[in-house]
């Protein structure tokens, strides 16, 4: 039994497409989706405001809490939570030159209208926050926008939600490139550093993704760590990514086994599961598994994360320190290995 509880979003199971090639999966409809986390034994959902709302932007705002509750009931249904709603501001054509960043003031106003609706989507699903993946906030081409007012701009975003809903949380998803290869805010600090900035930092957090981190040279553990120690850490995203490198949310230890264990020691020894919080996965099957193994990734990232709760609960401080007063770090090193080597 793994001590966490999990939670995974509908997008992690998917069709396998990519930018160079078109789908090698048939896709699944949210519904079937559901019911298959459910029996998997997932305890809650991460929805982004389309998975939640189809179409949303089509819709009016009685049509989007309408059918809001109609997927809180089916929710009940599996007895699944709703962890977060993130709004997608990437898809539309509005958000080409950024969402909260748009240099045309229609644009970045249907990206308010969006972050209102998932605020309002949270509140009929029970979820405690938003997440804001800053994917389009930052540009292609430098000259397009300002940057300092636009990076003002963004924060002034952030506090219009917080006075939209006085109790909704916000964390904010890092991620340094891609789809923009010049990000705005496009860490762990910077995104803290943003919260800060807004009318209301106590409702201001982080989402860490490990592969998010290492795509930028940077440890995710300590990514982590820094989050927890400013009190920050609202939610995490497990995967895993081969070096500085395009996304490929692979599961979790598949490429960095001795990080992926001290993700695990860090969340362990900082008590994230005794707080309500989530492990979210934001795993992708690869483009080349067939359909009939659409879901065994998710499977397997659960099963990697026991495994390295076991080997957590192994680890003794005791013989580390010791071995630091004599200065012995190549026993440390040994010692890391033959505990992830060895039964
Ligand atoms: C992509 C992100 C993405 C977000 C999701 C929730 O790189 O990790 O999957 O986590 O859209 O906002
Ligand atoms: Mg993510």
């Amino acid at each position: 039994m793994s001590r966490f509880k999990f939670s995974v979003g509908p997008w992690n199971v998917a069709s396998g497409v990519d930018v160079y090639g078109p789908p090698t999966r048939d896709e699944i409809p949210m519904k079937e989706k559901i019911k298959k986390f459910a029996e998997m034994g997932f305890d809650a959902i991460q929805f982004h405001d389309d998975d939640a709302v189809p179409d949303i932007s089509s819709k009016s705002e009685e049509q989007i809490i309408a059918e809001a509750k109609e997927l809180k009931a089916l929710l009940d249904e599996y007895n699944l939570e709703a962890e977060f709603v993130a709004p997608r501001l990437w898809f539309e054509p509005q958000f080409k030159d950024g969402a909260y960043t748009a240099p045309i003031k229609e644009n970045w106003e249907h990206a308010m209208w969006r972050t209102y609706r998932s605020i309002d989507i949270a509140n009929i699903l029970g979820a405690k926050f938003i997440v804001l993946w800053l994917a389009r906030e930052g540009t292609l081409c430098m000259e397009s926008k300002p940057p300092v007012e636009t990076i003002q701009q963004l924060t002034k975003s952030l506090n219009l939600m917080l006075e939209y809903d006085e109790n909704i949380k916000i964390a904010i998803e890092p991620k340094p490139n891609e789809p923009i290869d010049r990000s705005y805010a496009g860490t762990v600090g910077h995104a803290i550093a943003l919260g800060n900035a807004t009318i209301d930092p106590d409702r201001m957090g982080v989402l860490v993704e490990s592969a998010h981190s290492t795509m930028v040279g940077l440890e995710a553990t300590h990514d982590l760590a820094f989050a927890i120690a400013q009190n920050k850490l609202l939610s995490v995203h497990i995967n895993d990514q081969n070096g500085i490198k395009y996304d490929q949310d692979k599961i979790f230890a598949a490429e960095n086994l001795r990080s992926a264990f001290n993700q695990i020691k860090v969340l362990c020894d900082s008590d994230y599961d005794k707080e309500g919080k989530y492990v979210g996965l934001d795993v992708k099957a690869m483009r080349s598994t067939s359909f009939e193994h659409s879901y065994e990734h998710l499977a397997n990232t659960i099963k990697v994360v026991k495994m390295l709760e076991d080997k957590v609960d192994k680890f003794d401080q005791a013989v580390v320190d010791e071995y630091v007063k004599d200065g012995n770090y190549e026993a440390i090193e040994m010692y890391i290995l033959e505990l992830l080597l060895t039964k």
